[in-house]
């Protein structure tokens, strides 16, 4: 096997004073190297090896913890579980692949909700790509928040240790299997792994090169508060008991009266309400006014419709969270996740084992009070709603984030809350600030993924489509998978990983991001805030002008 010799041949490529190393490094047998990564005394650092296995072909391999049973390998690699201690009642589980076909380059990945799962798909993406790629289960297993309550080194584990640890033991790994240290280093996640990647860069500043942080849940003592208020307008926890509870049939109602008051706003019908913002919803158009029709609206359900559709505001009249996006209410992942009038099972986990240390409390009681009392505790930091990224921008850093415009689970008014922050924090215009930190807001993407938009761009692993990556998520084996999928003729969707890669390595930053929809028949240009994306009559295009605005200048001709 050519192991080391085919990962130099890419040093070489990438960085070529490299090729001045002795030949006789390049012998070494890949199986017997990861098999010595057993006995390495990694004890300096908190860490013991649980296992390491060099897989020479494609193949399942059962997981570590409970969220999913299998993984998919796809390329040659060594794969090490580790775990390290980061305090006497506090440990973090973690992967390492690292593949025998090497760029030289290091990918960290984070996690989702509260938890507590290795992200194994984006560990095969990664290691695909040529990245050694490290996932932890981010200090505790599966995905409530049961064991935070009374452990706050379980709890700082995930607001703000699992990431840095996983990356330091990762990067002794890379240096002992590969005799060399990662020659740039990289972030990648979504929702709560956006959060994750944000948080490192403002508090772990030389940990990574470039961050690629999806609809990060920063600001997130006031997104557990929002998500907790918009259950509690429609009727948690009494359900459809409750007067406000809108049922599910009533919820197609409003999505189908939206989408006709809102989805010609950007001049095309297509189920896409391309600028959220723009759309200023009239829900009485849905009442009874007397009639028993079973498809109509109560006046109780319209005035909960009208706060599900405005900014959340403190008890001091202050604003605490951007609203849901009218259009964000069909999207199919977590569907009824806030709207079932069952209290939203994150926010009460919060309350439950982080803000009381209470299993008994009672969800009927929360309100506004609550949500200042999470945000005045801030558990061990969470928020990361801080703009000050001066340090990851000295040290040449790279951020791309993007965020779905159908997300239902994290309104994308707060990847645009959380620009403005930094705009404003470092005194950066947005040409200055796009220097480093690029947002793309993406029509008709859901959370994450998924969506009628144009939704998959390389941000995770594409398994045929992004309905299936729901369902293997739902633990069903993982299909054969592949990029190429994804192209149609005349069309390249972009990757925005490599796009991260290509900014911070070669200073050639992405304009737009091209993605293609789910059923590979349509892609579209995604633009980076403030630019708007705007139909001219024939194309989607980045415009600078508000949208409708006449004379939009396109981004390519700035
Ligand atoms: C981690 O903690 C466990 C349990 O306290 C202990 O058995 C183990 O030796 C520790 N490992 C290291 C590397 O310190
Ligand atoms: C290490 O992994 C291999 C392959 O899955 C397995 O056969 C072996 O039993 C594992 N060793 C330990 C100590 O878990
Ligand atoms: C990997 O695949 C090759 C070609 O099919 C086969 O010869 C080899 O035995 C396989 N290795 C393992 C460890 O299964
Ligand atoms: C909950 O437990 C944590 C960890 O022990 C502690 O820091 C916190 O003060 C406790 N909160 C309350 C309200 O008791
Ligand atoms: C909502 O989603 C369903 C299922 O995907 C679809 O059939 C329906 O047309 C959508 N409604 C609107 C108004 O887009
Ligand atoms: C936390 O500890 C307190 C004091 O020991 C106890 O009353 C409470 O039940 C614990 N909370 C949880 C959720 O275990
Ligand atoms: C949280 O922030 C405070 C104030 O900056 C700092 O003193 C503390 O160490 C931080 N805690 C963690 C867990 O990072
Ligand atoms: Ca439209």
């Amino acid at each position: 096997m050519s192991f080391l010799r085919q990962a130099a041949s890419k040093w070489r490529f990438l960085a070529p004073a490299l090729s001045l190393l002795a030949p006789s490094q390049y012998e070494i047998d890949p199986a017997a190297a990861c098999n010595a990564l057993r006995e390495i005394d990694l004890s300096s650092i908190s860490a013991i090896i649980l296992n390491a296995t060099y897989y020479e072909n494609a193949t399942e391999v059962e997981t570590l913890g409970v969220c999913t049973p299998i993984a998919q390998i796809s390329e040659p690699l060594c794969r090490v579980q580790f775990v390290v201690n980061t305090s006497s009642v506090s440990a973090v589980t973690a992967e390492a692949w690292l593949p025998t076909s090497w760029s030289g380059r290091f990918l960290a990945l984070g996690n989702g909700g509260l938890g507590g799962c290795i992200d194994y798909i984006n560990l095969d993406y990664g290691s695909s790509l040529e990245f050694a790629s490290i996932a932890s289960n981010n200090g505790h297993d599966g995905n409530s928040g049961v064991l935070f309550a009374n452990n706050s080194e379980i709890l700082e584990d995930f607001t703000s240790r699992a990431i840095h640890v996983e990356t330091a033991v990762g990067k002794e790994l890379v240096a002992a299997y590969y005799e060399r240290r990662p020659r740039r280093s990289y972030y990648m996640g979504c929702s709560t792994g956006g959060r994750q990647g944000m948080y490192a860069a403002l508090h772990y500043p030389s940990d990574f090169d470039g961050v690629l942080a999806g609809a990060p849940v920063t600001n997130f003592n006031h997104l557990m508060g929002w998500s907790g208020m918009i259950t509690k307008y429609l009727g948690a926890p009494h359900g459809d008991k409750s007067a406000n509870f809108i049922p599910s049939h009533l919820w197609d109602l409003v999505s189908e009266e939206i989408f006709r008051q809102c989805d010609g706003l950007d001049g095309v019908i297509d189920g896409i309400i391309t600028e959220p913002d723009a759309c200023d919803f009239v829900p009485e158009t849905l009442l009874c006014e007397g009639r028993s029709n079973e498809n109509c609206l109560s006046k109780v359900q319209v005035e909960a419709l009208r706060k599900v559709y405005s900014p959340l505001y403190g008890l001091g009249g202050d604003h605490l969270f951007p609203r849901f996006d009218p259009g964000a209410e069909n999207a199919s992942f977590g569907k009824w996740a806030l709207f079932s009038g069952k209290p939203f099972a994150y926010t009460e986990d919060w309350m439950k084992y982080v803000v009381l240390n209470d299993s008994s409390y009672d969800f009927s009681q929360f309100g506004l009070a609550d949500v200042a009392r999470m945000q005045a505790i801030d558990p061990e930091n969470i928020s990361t709603f801080d703009g000050d990224l001066s340090a990851f921008r000295a040290r040449g850093g790279k951020i791309i984030t993007y965020h779905g415009r159908a997300d239902n689970l994290v309104p994308s008014g707060n990847a645009k809350s959380l620009y403005n922050l930094i705009s404003r924090t470092l005194g950066l215009q947005p040409s200055t600030l796009d220097e480093f930190y690029r947002l793309f807001l993406v029509p008709g993407m859901e959370h994450c993924i998924g969506g009628k938009g144009a939704v998959n761009f390389g941000q995770r692993k594409s398994i045929g489509s992004s309905r299936l990556q729901h369902i293997d998520e739902k633990q069903t084996k993982l299909k054969e998978s592949s990029q190429e999928n994804f192209q149609v003729p005349g069309t390249q969707p972009s990757n925005v990983l490599l796009s991260l890669v290509d900014w911070v390595e070669n200073g050639r930053a992405p304009d737009t991001i091209i993605g293609i929809s789910d059923d590979g028949k349509t892609t579209r240009e995604h633009c980076r805030y403030p630019w708007k994306s705007q139909w001219d009559g024939n194309r989607w295009m980045c415009a600078k002008e508000a949208i409708g605005a006449q004379t939009g200048q396109s981004l390519h001709s700035d």
